[in-house]
């Protein structure tokens, strides 16, 4: 058993997240795949990361993208064979760096053998492995709450005359985790991957897993039939027990990490949920960070974005686990639109301010997950028409919205534009290459359309780009990871016009300054600036002569000494 030490090398960690889809397609399907995985590790590595998170790869429909898994023990043939990734898994391991790997657990597809057995009989021996509950006495479902895609959460089955639970898609039925065969099966997938040389688990919607099964009915808005049921599966104590209980069994013995998806839980249940003494998870998602520039947990009811709220979010989440676990820091994921989009400037100062988001994030307190893409600036995909998108979650908002509600359709492209997850799914521009080098073949789903000029290839090359910036900065990072446990003093919190704040311990000083406005901005310095080094600028600062700096428009400055 790994001690507590070794155990805990992701506190120094950068984390990449890869969406295999779309990364790079190596044998010309269209779609990204292992070896494409294993083609790019040296790009990978030469980023500064030190652990890579792989969305899932198994064998699914992908519905959901392949958060619908049918076999948790094989590769799906569009992404490559059991021995390319161990091939990538090797290489991964070759270069230092380490591979987590995404368990969907929450639920299952609807194809997968569990649940063809489950539902075509209610005497199979699967069957208590999902959620089936009798229609109310008027043939409706057997509650009203919502799916997080929209609709109702429950599905009629015919062959058992019993609806099913699905929080997610129809094609993603719930594992009913109150049946301890289930939790008995998710050890083994645990433990086969574990020994197959992964090195940790991003746990998928795991916070969802335990549900109030007696399924009550809940407030809805009005003239909505379903509503939200949070309260009902959000934190519930079973998801401490069921975590606890694989921690004991594979995941502490064989040293495994984990970073969990626990929307919209508390700092608080945060605290309880990663305090290493609990022996739960490691890490968890700030999922704060997603709902500060929206109307409650509705991503498609956006609101203007306010720096001073992104720093109440994580000054609020800082200061509850500070000196006791981290959380996993992210701008963007693949559930999100592209960070550059929703938080920066998409015109004159898109450069700087990509690199003015990363250096305002990144050196707060957190382990950062750079989402693909990220490092190069790239912004939403712009697409025009219902037709190019992919996402079961798209397309169900478009049925709820202009088909049942008669919502207008350019209206609600523009929301999908804006925040839809598929704007940040398109596939890496490697060059300016037909498909932007990612395929030979046309792509599962459009590139955005820039990728003739940005795209990995013309930034290798250009100095100022956001690939470099981005190398600098985790070059920054990982030479001032100790003073970055020291204490977070923020400079003009409620500013919404800058992100800036103080890091220091004994070790030293590291100082992130960072304008979110196209005008200048001053900024004092709270601290004695003698000996302060630029370490990081987008206008080539080299120095700085006094505590009271005007920021020029997006600029963004890191400055540090080391004691
Ligand atoms: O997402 C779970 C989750 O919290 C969703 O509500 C997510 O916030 C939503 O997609 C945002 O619109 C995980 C995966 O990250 C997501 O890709 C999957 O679709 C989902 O679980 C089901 O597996």
């Amino acid at each position: 058993m790994m001690n507590n030490s070794e155990r805990n090398w992701w506190h120094d960690a950068v984390f990449y997240q890869i969406y295999p889809r779309s990364f790079f397609d190596s044998d010309n399907n269209g779609n990204g795949d292992i070896n494409g995985i294993t083609a790019k590790l040296d790009y990978i590595k030469d980023l500064g990361v030190d652990a890579i998170w792989i969305c899932p790869y198994f064998v699914s429909p992908k519905a959901d993208n392949g958060y619908d898994v049918t076999d948790y023990r094989d590769i799906d043939p569009d992404f490559g064979t059991l021995d390319d990734w161990k091939r990538m898994c090797e290489e991964i391991h070759k270069r230092g760096m380490r591979l987590f790997m995404d368990l969907v657990v929450n639920h299952t597809s609807d194809e997968h053998p569990w649940f063809i057995d489950a539902a075509s009989d209610r005497n199979s021996r699967y069957h208590d492995y999902y959620i089936f509950r009798e229609a109310k006495h008027d043939g409706s479902e057997p509650s009203n709450w919502m799916s997080v895609f929209g609709g109702s959460a429950w599905q009629y089955n015919e062959k058992t005359d019993s609806y099913y639970f699905h929080l997610f898609a129809v094609k993603q039925p719930d594992l009913n985790w109150e049946n301890p065969k289930v939790t008995d099966e998710v050890e083994d997938i645990i433990a086969y991957w574990a020994d197959m040389g992964v090195d940790g688990f991003r746990l998928d919607a795991f916070n969802n897993i335990d549900k109030d099964q007696s399924f009550p009915d809940v407030e809805t808005a009005e003239g909505e039939k379903y509503g939200y049921a949070g309260e009902y599966y959000v934190s519930r104590p079973g998801v401490d027990r069921h975590i606890h209980e694989l921690y004991t069994r594979q995941l502490g013995p064989k040293g495994l990490v984990t970073v969990a998806e626990t929307s919209y839980c508390s700092p608080e249940k945060a605290l309880e949920y990663a305090a290493p003494e609990r022996e739960e998870f490691d890490m968890l998602y700030l999922f704060d960070l997603l709902n500060f520039d929206q109307e409650g947990y509705d991503k498609f009811s956006p609101l203007p974005f306010r720096p001073s709220n992104l720093k109440k979010v994580l000054d609020e989440w800082i200061s509850t686990l500070h000196g006791k676990t981290y959380m996993a820091l992210f701008l963007g994921n693949h559930d999100q639109c592209r960070p550059l989009s929703r938080f920066g400037d998409t015109g004159r100062y898109r450069n700087e301010s990509a690199k003015t988001l990363a250096n305002a994030m990144y050196f707060t307190e957190g382990i950062p997950y750079i989402y693909q893409g990220e490092e190069l600036g790239l912004l939403n995909t712009d697409f025009a028409s219902i037709d190019e998108y992919r996402d079961v979650e798209v397309f169900n908002y478009w049925y709820d919205q202009v088909s049942i509600k008669g919502e207008d359709e350019q209206k609600v492209l523009k929301l999908l534009r804006e925040r839809s997850r598929d704007t940040s799914r398109s596939p890496i521009p490697w060059n300016d290459e037909e498909y932007g080098g990612f395929s030979k073949h046309e792509p599962w789903i459009r590139l955005g359309s820039q990728y003739k000029t940005v795209n990995v290839e013309a930034q290798e090359k250009d100095p100022d780009s956001v690939l470099n910036f981005y190398r600098e900065l985790l070059k920054v990072r990982h030479e001032y990871v100790q003073i970055l446990k020291g204490d977070l003093i923020w400079i003009d919190l409620d500013s919404d016009e800058h992100i800036s704040y103080v890091r220091k311990n004994d070790d030293g000083i590291l100082i992130s300054l960072n304008n979110f406005t196209k005008e200048d901005v001053t900024v004092k310095i709270p601290e004695d600036i003698s000996g302060l080094k630029v370490l990081l600028s987008n206008y080539h600062r080299s120095d700085i002569e006094d505590e009271t700096i005007v920021l020029r428009p997006w600029e963004c400055l890191c400055l540090g000494k080391k004691r």
